[in-house]
């Protein structure tokens, strides 16, 4: 293991009932960066991501489509393989809830429970929701409807198993009320604790009969394991419990953080840490619950159609754009509303005018004075020492921000570099410096800054935009390496003598927002 210890983040295993949208790239992007971010700083990190593969709804969707289910999931979950690769999400492991391992490893977890009287068989009324897969009590339902989707719900009653959740009420209460950061934003957990754990929790119904298409239960093959159980516990069957115990389940378990979307914070915080405590195994150190993307007309759903398809707007504008618009644009806890122009005019400001531009002006600077060398001027301005000062102590401000998952900060952080950077050409005017040649020295010392402070601005963003370091590195002769560590964004002044600058295109051209709008 790494010194710095182990990282391990998930998300929510997607359903490929069809293609993923830019809501589904969200929380995976923010994993992804988390995930880069923490191996930069040395941890040993597992990045798990995955498909939740059983339920009648992928057996329906898969049945209109002529397929048997196995067929219809094996070429969906190519196409979502296909767009993490494009987006370049570095996931350690793929987990599909269809995968030998984590089927066994289920229908242990079952039998583990079943054989400590925490699951037992019993008969099941209530509310069910398809869509959603969720059973509802009467008081759950809004006005007589799923409280998460709003469709309708259908009276059941048969033969199933329970899982005894109410045995694990109070400790369940603790772990809200005493765990500090257990789930988090904080406004979720109010939620919790008011809205489902005060009011008393019912064991909760944990297999179905009534459709085949999942895990059966091993001592009783006519039901069929809840799909929310089944989906739960691929955190940790993709580590091995609880067949191997000692290799990477030893190493990562329990998880550092689930990233999830809020609908499905109360599965993540209530359902998945009571079937822990019954497992005698360590609940997550962190559920976090981010807000929606939302459309002009609401919640984008595969069901309703009006959804925004990632892979057009890479083609258009570029994986960094899009990864930087995601993480930047929106505050991770809560909602916010996805439009074309908000899009436009945040890749206009950001990307193009302060950071393209502020490398453009640098290089071409650097070429027509320097003859593309960068020189270590020995004089010194005014204006150094707070560039140099804020370069050096971004990156603590970055970490802070980003261990909070706190995305839109962190890139404001680094942002205020970026604009800070830009400042410092309007006051040290290298154009003026340049017509005089008693100057030489102090316009070496600004255009040498300049690319001092850039080195650190791409370093830094090097977690949430990897192909726009590596172009700003080759304009700059860098070589990945102790110059493009995360680390090396803590001091100013590693810049060798002598390295040759390299023009090249815009690393964002500057988009002409009302006709982009109307194209
Ligand atoms: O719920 N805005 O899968 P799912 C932000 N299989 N995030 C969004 C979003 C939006 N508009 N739409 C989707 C499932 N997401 C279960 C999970 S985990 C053990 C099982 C993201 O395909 C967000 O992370 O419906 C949300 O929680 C997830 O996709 C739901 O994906």
């Amino acid at each position: 293991m790494s010194a710095k210890g182990s990282f391990y983040i998930t998300t929510p295993i997607y359903y490929p009932s069809s293609k993923l949208h830019i809501g589904h790239t969200y929380t995976t992007v923010a994993a992804d960066v988390m995930a880069r971010y923490k191996r930069a700083q040395g941890f040993d990190v597992m990045f798990l991501t995955g498909t939740d593969e059983h339920g009648q709804k992928i057996e329906n969707v898969a049945k209109a489509q002529g397929k048997a289910p196995k067929e219809f999931l094996d070429k969906v979950v190519a196409e979502i393989k296909d767009l993490w690769k494009v987006m370049e999400i570095s996931y350690d492991k793929f987990i599909r809830t269809t995968d030998d391992y984590h089927e066994r490893r289920v229908q242990m977890m079952f039998e583990k429970l079943y054989e400590k009287g925490d699951i037992y068989k019993g008969t099941y009324e209530g509310m069910y929701c398809t869509p959603c897969e969720s059973f509802w009590t009467e008081s759950q339902l809004v006005d007589h409807k799923c409280p998460d989707c709003g469709r309708e719900v259908t009276k059941t009653s048969e033969e199933a198993y329970f899982f005894k959740m109410s045995k694990y009420q109070d400790r369940l209460l603790d772990l809200f009320e005493n765990v500090e950061g257990f789930a988090e934003p904080k406004s979720r957990v109010n939620e919790m604790v008011n809205n489902f754990i005060k009011p008393g929790l019912e064991d909760l119904c944990v297999t179905r009969t009534s459709f085949d298409w999942g895990i059966p239960v091993p001592f009783d093959p006519k039901h069929v394991i809840y799909v929310w159980l089944d989906a739960l516990s691929n955190y940790v069957t993709a580590l091995g419990y609880p067949e191997e115990v000692d290799g990477d389940f030893a190493k990562f378990w329990p998880a550092d953080v689930h990233l999830v979307g809020k609908e499905i914070v109360r599965f993540h915080t209530i359902i998945w840490p009571a079937m822990l405590m019954a497992l005698d195994v360590p609940v997550p150190k962190k559920v976090f619950g981010h807000g929606w993307i939302l459309l002009e007309g609401g919640k984008m759903s595969k069901s309703k159609g009006n959804i925004v398809d990632p892979v057009v707007l890479i083609d258009r504008y570029g994986v960094d754009a899009l990864k930087y618009f995601l993480l930047r644009e929106y505050s991770f806890g809560q909602d916010g509303i996805f439009t074309n122009e908000v899009l436009l005019n945040r890749l206009n400001s950001d990307l193009a005018n302060d950071l393209g531009n502020l490398v453009s002006r640098t290089v071409a600077m650097i070429e027509k004075y320097n003859g593309g060398v960068i020189k270590k001027g020995s004089a010194v301005t005014a204006f150094d020492a707070s560039l140099s000062a804020l370069a050096e102590e971004t990156i603590g401000k970055v970490e802070e921000r980003l261990d909070k998952l706190d995305f839109s900060t962190a890139l404001d952080e680094i942002w205020k570099l970026v604009r800070r950077t830009n400042k410092y050409i309007d006051e040290t005017s290298p154009w003026a410096l340049a017509k005089d040649e008693h100057q030489k020295d102090v316009l070496d010392t600004v255009l040498y800054n300049l690319a001092e402070s850039i080195r650190i601005v791409s370093a830094l963003i090097q977690p949430f935009m990897i192909h726009t370091s590596r172009k700003i590195w080759t304009q700059f002769g860098l070589e990945e390496g102790d110059l493009t560590h995360w680390d090396s964004a803590r001091s100013f002044g590693l810049l060798p003598e002598g390295l040759q600058v390299t023009k090249a295109e815009a690393l964002f051209p500057r988009i002409d927002v009302p006709k982009e709008l109307e194209s």
